[in-house]
């Protein structure tokens, strides 16, 4: 029997909640961070060591895949997680946001998206359909609806025409994604910054019937301040038994916060890009490893990390490798990143477990304000 995709709920704290998703490929602890495998691969990282920080479930996407190596060639070869060495769930985003980010030479219609690719210029049509398709054959257990997202701002006129077609998308995503025990659709809600366009959308993703709803549409330009106003209403309008996921976020404040407001699952580049260019979070606040008061530090990085580069190496010899280009910088100033927001969920995970969510905020501000490091 294929075991079913299911959200169950342990525990609240405010309007923190505490979860786990169980999939056939395993379980999904919540609040989550899903690190991003764009091209199959999490970059400078090897899968074991991924999942040795505590990641759950990756990321991986629709537009880059299907540009290359192709989703037939990765169904010819036995599916995403075979193919990449990660049998652990695997959610892709539709394509649509990624389209509109890279790509060139774009035209939208009510049919889906025709653009250029930006690695060989070569024309390709992503549709609803069609990325159902492609998320199929690639095997991803969480499937992403095919959608739209104006930057921001952006005027109410062109928030709510570009909602209301991926309503309209959603829909056909669903009825193209079918019934397919042990995977999952997850719904995106759209209409910007817009209370009114937040509450219509979340009205027509519910009518359709989703097994998971994602906050679309935010983190594109707008501030924090601004994407935390959103984030007081938008996750309430969605159901209070299914996952919530924002997407494409964020800073380790801004995770703490969307946690703080009802978010159960979040992605985001930063703690991977971040590690190839010198960029490293700690405890404490930001690190940048390049700069020259680092070169003679005997000390790790973050005192209190288990990874490798605070383990087994001082300040000093990655500033070294990161100077000279190395190519281990890049490996362990991921890992680290990824360990530190992994360590981050897990210590949220605790702190709603243990109903101290407030204390675990406060703590948390605390901590990075106190500087020199
Ligand atoms: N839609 C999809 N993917 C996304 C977004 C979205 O709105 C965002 C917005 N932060 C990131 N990734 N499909
Ligand atoms: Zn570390």
């Amino acid at each position: 029997m294929t075991r079913r995709f299911e959200f169950e709920k342990l525990g609240q704290d405010g309007k923190a909640r505490l979860g786990v998703i169980h999939t056939p490929r395993g379980d999904i602890r919540t609040p989550a961070f899903m690190p991003v495998g764009t091209a199959a691969t999490v970059k400078a990282m090897m899968p074991e060591s991924v999942a040795a920080t505590g990641a759950d479930i990756l990321l991986g996407n629709t537009y880059h895949l299907m540009l290359r190596p192709t989703a037939e060639r990765i169904d010819r070869l036995g599916g995403l997680h075979k193919f990449m060495n990660w049998q652990k769930p695997i959610l892709t985003d539709s394509g649509g946001f990624q389209v509109m980010s890279l790509a060139q030479l774009r035209k939208l219609t009510e049919e889906g998206v025709t653009f250029k690719s930006h690695i060989d210029g070569s024309r390709h049509t992503l549709t609803p359909e069609r990325s159902m398709e492609i998320q199929r054959l690639l095997g991803s257990d969480i499937v992403m609806c095919f959608d739209e997202c104006p930057a921001l701002p952006a005027d109410r006129d062109r928030i709510a025409d570009s909602m209301r077609l991926s309503m309209r998308w959603a829909q056909r995503s669903r009825d193209a994604f079918g019934d397919r025990p042990g995977h999952a659709l997850f719904g995106i809600q759209q209409g910007g910054l817009e209370r009114d366009f937040r509450e219509e959308s979340a009205e027509a993703l519910k009518g359709i019937g989703f097994d998971g709803y994602a906050v679309g549409g935010l983190a594109v330009g707008e501030g924090q301040e601004a994407m935390f106003d959103c984030l007081d209403y938008a996750p309430d309008m969605l159901p209070e038994d299914k996952p919530r996921y924002l997407m494409g976020v964020g800073k380790p404040d801004d995770i703490v916060g969307a946690v703080a407001r009802g978010i159960d699952m979040m992605d985001c580049v930063l703690p991977t890009r971040s590690g190839r260019t010198g960029q490293v979070f700690t405890r404490n606040g930001v690190v940048n490893i390049k700069n020259a008061r680092h070169a003679d530090d005997p000390r790790p990085l973050d005192e209190n990390c288990s990874c490798p580069a605070c383990r087994n190496y001082s300040r000093a010899y990655l500033h070294h490798v990161f100077r000279a280009q190395e190519m281990i910088s890049g490996m362990l100033l991921t890992w680290h990143n990824l360990q530190y927001y992994q360590d981050l969920m897990q210590g949220m995970r605790d702190a709603i477990a243990a109903g101290t969510f407030d204390d675990f905020q406060r703590d948390f501000h605390a901590q990075r304000a106190q500087g020199d490091i």
